[in-house]
């Protein structure tokens, strides 16, 4: 344990949207706060920092030092070409879940997202929310690296005791920016208090936890991350009326933005080069 309150967490893909919100947050909370990405932000915080790539065990090995709690968040963040996955999103993923267990860290929170499960369909949950151990269905080749971090965190689980969530993030933003995301929005002091809950929950084992915020309109279990600690506090019902006024479209139900639970990722299509 380092001198802080709660002991060192390593960020990976510190320098990314979500890794900014976590780093000065959870630094906030009294946690020592270690960043690792492949560039240094003009703005690190009160954060060590550390240049490299998750796909270099060396750098792994030297990062995880003295920590506690690993947030990996490090990954392309939306769709691209699969070869590109596999190396950044897949690859990386491994590399980080394998060095936590070799140098003796006993909890990591993965991000995963929303699009491990995006084809399912909104009608479909009218009437109920829709839970962390549906079948996976992702939308994208985005999707399959989060059904693979998923995996491989349950399969640590079991094999070397490592403690793991998945956290199915939503939209994390500082405020949502279309009607999905209305749904779908995690705020970043509510991805804060999730983190901060994830990372010092009694009893960890293995869990998936929805990453979103307390959303009139979410349709999302949150009961995972309450029973974790996770208490949402914010709600994006406050931007509806800005969001409705800007909206360029008409709703649609049958629009895959609004049709699927991972919005237009049904109908992305990696690049060519
Ligand atoms: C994600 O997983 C992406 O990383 C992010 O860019 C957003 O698009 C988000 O999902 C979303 O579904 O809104």
């Amino acid at each position: 344990m380092s001198e802080s309150t709660h002991g060192r967490i390593l960020i990976t893909g510190a320098a990314g949207g979500v890794g900014t919100f976590l780093r000065t947050g959870l630094a906030d909370r009294g946690w020592a706060v270690r960043g690792l990405d492949l560039v240094t932000p003009p703005d690190p915080g009160p954060v060590e920092w550390r240049v490299g790539d998750v796909g270099d065990p060396a750098v792994l090995d030297a990062a995880m030092q003295d920590v506690d709690v690993v947030v990996h968040l490090a990954g392309i963040p939306v769709e691209d070409r699969f070869d590109r996955i596999l190396k950044t999103n897949i690859d990386g993923t491994y590399q980080v879940f394998d060095a936590a267990v070799r140098n003796g860290v006993p909890r990591v929170l993965a991000a995963s997202s929303n699009h491990a499960v995006g084809y399912y369909e909104r009608a479909d949950y009218a009437d109920s929310t829709i839970g962390v151990d549906v079948r996976p269905r992702p939308d994208t080749y985005y999707g399959v690296s989060k059904v693979f971090m998923e995996a491989i965190g349950s399969f640590y689980a079991d094999r070397h005791n490592l403690q793991v969530a998945c956290v199915r993030i939503g939209s994390c933003f500082e405020a949502p920016r279309s009607r999905r995301m209305l749904d779908t929005w995690l705020s970043p002091a509510d991805a804060v208090r999730l983190f901060h809950a994830l990372a010092t929950a009694p009893d960890l084992r293995y869990e998936i936890v929805y990453g979103v915020s307390a959303n009139k309109t979410a349709w999302w279990d949150m009961e995972p991350g309450r029973r974790l600690g996770y208490v949402a506090q914010d709600d994006s019902d406050v931007f509806a009326a800005k969001v409705e006024a800007e909206a360029a479209d008409v709703y649609d139900p049958e629009d895959p933005e609004y049709k699927y639970l991972g919005g237009v990722f049904t109908t992305f299509v990696p690049p060519e080069d």
